[in-house]
């Protein structure tokens, strides 16, 4: 094991299409140190394909086929089948997760200084200027010559740095990284941490790896995260507006996150180990990944005080890309504050879909169970509906929940249940302003016109709403901790204004203490929500 882990040489390398991965019969973990953390260093780093010191023990052409850790390198022959590969794969005592493989994240960046094991964090990057020596990870040292490669294919500095801007924000739009641009003040490379005012931390070069194809780039993991260009490769390949340019820096940059190469090579993730031109940037799984690490770009917001802020909603709100629950202890909160009597929809959708990690399939809309809480009251100290009525995989939803003040509200998203793994989901929060609500005999247009009374009530009251479409009805009696403690049923309801009524006892028949109640009305695919007080 290296003794300095804050400057890991471990690197990763992007190979070109259609080199095949495959593995010699010398495989063997015989000649590993007996050390007990072998089985937690494998875990960190088996599944980088790369480059390294292999030549040295297999031979100079082997050396870019392996598979490597800090200690011990697999090296591949090239004419062995995928679907051989990605036995051998699996079959490595590490490659167990049916997801993306997330080694060490970043713990120090040059504006944040050290940082925990989650949460958001602020990288810099900047470019190394013609002439810094890169001393080759394989392939021999020469100076950097990215400005005179980029410029030759774009043009100018501003066309191919404004394109590293767009490849870093591809992440940062969706993880809890935010990228800076910053000046390099030519400091060795690689192991120059960044710092403020010299360099950024992820510094960039370029210069001749191996020719045309194969290796097209290699980066480093954190905490160092610099990343090396091939100058052979046509970085300015046109096809699907610089994909091949963008995709493989986007890809290099994830090993520059923490995360390693995912099988089988299917052209459906951004951090297999092949270049893939069919897509446009980080897929699901490699979102997954990458907001495992950092959260999504709203974090952190894991308490009702540091909620993101969302302001005076006017419509509809909704994050532009997925955001998501990265473990069982991730919290989401959103405020959002009424000028006056309001309607408030919300709806919490799991966001994913299927595909292959290794050989499994993987549903990314079933990892967790969600469910979310509207809160009110002194920075959300009040509970006023809580709604977990469908399981893995569904959505969760309320329509027009009554807002009678005005004031600051909370809409919290959390785990009910399922995996504690990342599940993106998509949130839509709606806000219109209410008119004064239907009483009488006026039809209601937008909601179902809940009224109860009396309220407050001792011990019973008479919930009245309109129904739309015949058909089965529902009244639902939670506590202010979101507990259900009683439901009420018809099957029957024929169209116009309908009641049900609740004695003040639970399913189980107890009465129960007083307190306000929440008292949620579900017809005709409508749900709404009022509050009721029962007084002693
Ligand atoms: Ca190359
Ligand atoms: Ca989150
Ligand atoms: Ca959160
Ligand atoms: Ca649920
Ligand atoms: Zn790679």
């Amino acid at each position: 094991m290296k003794s300095n882990p804050a400057r890991l040489l471990t690197l990763s390398v992007l190979l070109m299409l259609p080199m095949l991965m495959s593995i010699p019969s010398e495989l063997s973990t015989a000649d590993l140190p007996q050390d007990d953390q072998i089985h937690s260093l494998l875990m960190q780093s088996v599944g980088q394909t790369v480059a390294n010191d292999a030549a040295r023990v297999f031979g100079a052409e082997s050396a870019q086929f392996c598979i490597v850790t800090e200690t011990l390198s697999v090296c591949l022959h090239p004419d062995t089948p995928p679907e051989r590969v990605d036995e051998i794969l699996r079959n490595l005592p590490t490659w167990s997760d049916d997801k993306y493989q997330l080694g060490n994240r970043w713990s120090t960046t040059a504006v944040d200084g050290s940082v925990g094991l989650s949460g958001p964090i602020n990288l810099t990057y900047s470019f190394l200027d013609d002439g810094v020596w890169i001393p080759g990870a394989e392939e021999p040292g020469s100076g950097s010559r990215l400005y005179a490669e980029m410029n030759s294919h774009f043009g100018s500095e501003e066309v191919w740095k404004a394109m590293f801007a767009e490849i870093f924000n591809d992440w940062g739009k969706h993880i809890g990284v935010t990228y800076q641009e910053v000046s390099d003040d030519g400091a060795a490379f690689t192991g120059s941490p960044g710092e403020v005012g010299l360099r950024g931390d992820v510094r960039i070069g370029a210069h001749n790896i191996d020719g045309q194809n194969g290796v097209l780039a290699y980066n480093y993991f954190p905490n160092s995260g610099d990343m090396v260009l091939d100058t052979s490769e046509n970085w300015s390949n046109p096809y699907g507006d610089y994909v091949f340019m963008r995709n493989i820096c986007r890809h290099e940059h994830g090993h520059g996150l923490g995360l390693q190469h995912v099988s089988p090579t299917n052209c459906q993730k951004l951090m297999e180990p092949y270049v893939c031109l069919n897509f446009d940037g980080p897929q699901d799984d490699d979102l997954r990944g990458g907001m495992r690490a950092y959260g999504d770009t709203y974090e952190s917001n894991n308490t009702a005080s540091a909620a993101t802020d969302l302001g005076v909603i006017d419509g509809v709100w909704t994050p532009e890309f997925p955001v998501s629950l990265t473990t069982s202890v991730d919290f989401d909160y959103y405020r959002f504050t009424t000028t006056g009597s309001s309607n408030l929809s919300v709806t919490v959708d799991p966001a994913g879909h299927r595909y292959a990690i290794e050989d499994e399939m993987i549903d990314s809309d079933e990892i967790m169970d969600l469910a979310f809480r509207v809160l009110g009251g002194s920075n959300g100290s009040e509970i006023l509906i809580h709604v977990n009525e469908t399981g893995l995989g569904e959505n969760e939803a309320i329509v027009d929940f009554s807002l009678p003040t005005a004031g600051d509200y909370w809409v919290l998203v959390f785990r009910a249940a399922g995996t504690p793994d990342v599940q993106r989901y998509d949130l839509d929060i709606e806000v219109e302003a209410s008119g004064t609500t239907a009483v009488g005999d006026q039809i209601p247009r937008t909601d179902l016109g809940l009224s109860v009374y009396p309220n407050p009530f001792n011990p019973r009251t008479t919930a009245r709403f309109y129904v739309e479409t015949p058909g089965s009805i529902s009244l639902d009696i939670y506590d202010v901790a979101g507990k259900r403690v009683r439901s009420i049923h018809d099957q029957t309801a024929s169209v116009g204004w309908q009641e049900l009524s609740w004695n003040g006892r639970s399913d189980t028949g107890n009465s129960v203490p007083s307190g306000t109640y929440l008292m949620q009305v579900r017809a005709g695919g409508r749900i709404q929500t009022v509050r009721g007080l029962l007084l002693e």
